[in-house]
């Protein structure tokens, strides 16, 4: 316990938006606690868009006491109704049965795809610069509207680690004035298919194979590669995957695509091409190999905690929607490029990104299964001022979303569930169906009716109704695609020739690993050979990690050198990112003076990180001169929760320390005779992933027990504590010391 005569240090980080329980069991009934506002669900309203019961009684708990599903109160949920106290228990019990019942009906059945997920609230804020190019309310001068953004993996399932190397979704859904805008993207901008009927194939490829169900939420293994190196369609995506955005730092870290090109309709019904993106303000980070595999056993919730964390201590995640624009010619493409063929990218060299608006997450769900779970995106609900292309993976998925959902929520009615719910009035006339819960008023849901006085009217293009864009269509019916989708590799190769030095290590590291996890050679070198027409480099190179001889490019493939876009390059020399809402951890123990960890503490804060001080056990742990308290026991905490560190314990020099085997845990006197072992094994996984390392003068020593040099790039010992940390938040702006990790030659 803290003693009030003496200094006690807390940083502690706000974890949970919970009221704290009391040690026992309240015993006085209390009424139920309201969602918080700002998450509340909207207004239960008829199909004719009328409030049909106040918006407080759609609460799911509605009174103190516990009840059945049909509000007879209970005196015991503990005991089923039995013929006396040993013997058999009743078919009489109502009680039981509806309790067990409807447990075992709980689970619905996970997205087929995107199982693994992570939503929050937010707002979307625009600009008015798209106004010019569509008439969509949502998009004019400051408008803001809510929004659900949903997050996800998308070959693992609902409980397999959120970290693994894969493509992120990056569902958004835009509550407009005019009905709801789902912008159904990823994390990266090209997709493995030009053709949705390809679709059910690559993730048949991806997912765990049939046999064994192995390996989970990974691409490492036979038929993944089997398939993509067969489709070689698919290269470029590829590319993309064995690259860092398949590993992103964190949720709130990665840049978004629409991948589709989409038109824009303004006011007077002209159109332009799009390409939508989100840009991260926190800039675009991933985490390394390394730590990716060890947060997987660590905390496989990672990023759902980290997105969370941030939301609940208001460093709320905040992306910039940006547009590129081309002209809406008759072929279709811009410089040469098809903007039909989803395989594609427009480097940004050549249509820049041009912002329209900004997200910022503002709240966590307030249920899981309510929200994150029962949230059904969909590429077909649009807006006017806003319609599809021919694109024909787009086109497939218009029918897939709706069709997808009858299974997955049980029934056509989904649209009625709270998250799903327009903020618009509806009045679709659509009727009955599984868990209907409109009650829908009036005798005609037909049209045209004069019983119901018409209602309800068709909308004129002055009322805001949706207007197909009048593209003009003819052709013969052909299961063909146009030439222009047949160049893939030439892109690929531009990725990989954009990227720095580092990251192209990583690349060739990736493909390495995954396709070491293959068992077939012909796979292999199958894959090889693709490779050969990327990039010599890269090829040779994963050629040699596997031991087979690296085969010369076909000649009856054309590749083009397109110019590098730098824009691609996630890792820019110089380059700082804002650090609010990064994570600082804090080593102290009973060597530690409150007034340096205040003040480390203090100047973390201030710049708006998350600190948690690491500290020999959970709850209060001493100080040198006072106490302080531990947000995550050295026992508990690993590397890749922590973007820096700033150690504030004394330790004695390496020097007079006999061995490192006598540093044990949990011996009384352990800090006497070194450092703790863990703190070491914390400083090198640290040093290893080019994380910034501070240390007060007195705890330096440390660090060369840890194997650090004192200046080894990244390392801070100089000054005060307010000092170090300062030079620390400056490197944590970098992301990561990049000097450490600079790939060899
Ligand atoms: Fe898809 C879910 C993104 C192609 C069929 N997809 C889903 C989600 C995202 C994407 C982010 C999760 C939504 C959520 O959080 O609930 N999908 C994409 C992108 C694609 C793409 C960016 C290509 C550019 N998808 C695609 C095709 C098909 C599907 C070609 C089918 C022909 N996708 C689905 C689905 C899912 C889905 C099976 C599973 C759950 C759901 O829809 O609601 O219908």
């Amino acid at each position: 316990m803290p003693n009030p005569d003496r200094p006690h240090v807390v940083a502690n980080p706000k974890p949970r938006d919970l009221p704290a329980p009391s040690v026992e069991e309240p015993v006085d009934p209390v009424p139920p606690l309201d969602p918080p506002s700002d998450v509340a669900a909207p207004e239960l309203r008829s199909a004719t868009g009328r409030p049909v019961r106040a918006a407080a009684t759609t609460r799911a708990q509605q009174g103190a006491f516990l009840t059945t599903a049909t509000g007879t109160r209970l005196r015991d949920t503990d005991h089923s109704l039995k013929a006396g106290r040993r013997g058999p228990v009743l078919l009489q019990d109502h009680h039981l049965r509806e309790k067990i019942t409807h447990f075992d009906h709980e689970r619905i059945p996970e997205r087929v795809v995107h199982a693994r997920g992570v939503g929050a609230h937010g707002v979307f804020v625009s600009n008015g610069a798209a106004a010019k190019l569509s008439r969509a309310a949502f998009l004019q001068a400051d408008v803001e509207t809510p929004v659900f953004v949903r997050f996800s993996t998308v070959l693992g399932s609902r409980g397999s680690a959120d970290t693994p190397r894969d493509t992120r979704g990056f569902a958004v859904k835009f509550y407009t004035s005019e009905g709801v805008f789902d912008l159904v993207g990823n994390n990266i901008p090209v997709f493995f298919i030009q053709d949705a009927i390809k679709f059910p194939d690559i993730i048949h490829a991806g997912k765990p194979e049939p046999d064994r169900e192995i390996p989970q939420a990974a691409s490492a293994h036979d038929t993944f590669w089997d398939f993509v190196s067969l489709h070689t369609e698919a290269q470029h995506h590829t590319i993309w995957n064995m690259s860092d955005r398949a590993l992103p730092a964190s949720l709130r870290t990665m840049e978004g695509f629409g991948v589709h090109t989409f038109h824009l309709v303004d006011e007077a019904g002209d159109t332009v091409l799009v390409k939508f993106h989100w840009k991260p303000a926190a800039g675009v980070h991933s985490q390394l190999w390394e730590e990716a595999q060890l947060t997987a056993g660590g905390d496989p919730d990672f990023q759902r905690r980290d997105l969370y964390d941030a939301i609940q201590n208001g460093a709320l995640p905040s992306w910039t929607f940006g547009v590129q624009v081309f002209p809406d010619t008759e072929d279709e493409t811009f410089e040469g490029i098809d903007l039909l063929d989803p395989t594609k990218i427009v480097p940004e060299e050549l249509a820049p990104v041009q912002p329209i608006g900004t997200l910022t997450l503002t709240a966590n769900p307030t249920n899981y299964f309510a929200e994150t779970e029962q949230v059904a995106f969909h590429p077909g609900h649009l807006v006017p001022g806003i319609d599809v292309t021919n694109d024909p993976l787009l086109q497939g998925r218009l029918f897939s979303y709706l069709d997808t959902q009858l299974t997955r929520l049980g029934g056509p009615n989904f649209d009625q569930i709270p998250i799903n719910r327009p903020h618009a009035d509806v009045s679709d006339m659509l009727r009955d169906g599984f868990h209907q819960h409109a009650v829908h008023t009036g005798v005609a849901p037909y049209k045209p009716n004069s019983l119901d006085g018409g209602c309800p009217f068709h909308a004129g293009v002055a009322d805001g109704a949706f207007l197909e864009v009048p593209s003009p269509v003819e052709g013969e019916k052909v299961r063909e695609h146009p030439a222009s989708f047949d160049d893939h590799f030439s892109q690929p190769r531009m990725f990989f020739r954009s990227l720095s030095p580092i990251e192209q290590e990583h690349v060739i590291a990736a493909y390495t690993f995954e396709l070491s996890k293959v068992t077939w050679p012909q796979v292999r070198e199958r894959q090889l050979a693709h490779l050969a027409l990327i990039d010599e480099r890269l090829c040779a190179e994963v050629a040699a990690g596997l031991g087979l001889p690296a085969p010369t490019p076909d000649p009856d493939v054309e590749v083009q050198d397109l110019a590098p876009s730098p824009a691609l390059a996630q890792i820019v020399p110089g380059a700082t990112y804002p650090v609010a809402g990064r994570t600082l951890g804090v080593v102290a123990d009973a060597s530690t003076r409150t007034a340096d960890l205040q003040a480390v503490v203090d100047a973390a804060q201030a710049a708006d990180l998350l600190v948690f001080v690491l500290g020999p056990h959970a709850g209060v742990a001493d100080a040198a001169d006072g106490t302080f308290a531990v947000d995550k026991p050295l026992y508990q905490v690993r590397s890749f929760e922590l973007d820096a560190v700033v150690l504030t314990t004394a330790t004695t020099p390496a020097a007079d320390v006999p061995s490192r085997r006598d540093a044990k845990v949990g011996s009384p006197d352990h800090r006497d005779v070194g450092v703790d072992p863990r703190t070491l094994l914390l400083l090198s996984e640290l040093f290893r992933q080019g994380k910034a390392i501070g240390a007060l003068p007195d705890a330096a020593p440390a660090l060369v027990q840890a194997g650090i040099a004192e200046d080894d790039p990244g390392v801070v010992v100089r000054g005060d504590a307010a000092a170090v940390t300062e030079q620390v938040l400056a490197l944590v702006a970098q992301h990561r010391v990049w000097e450490r990790l600079s790939p060899v030659g």
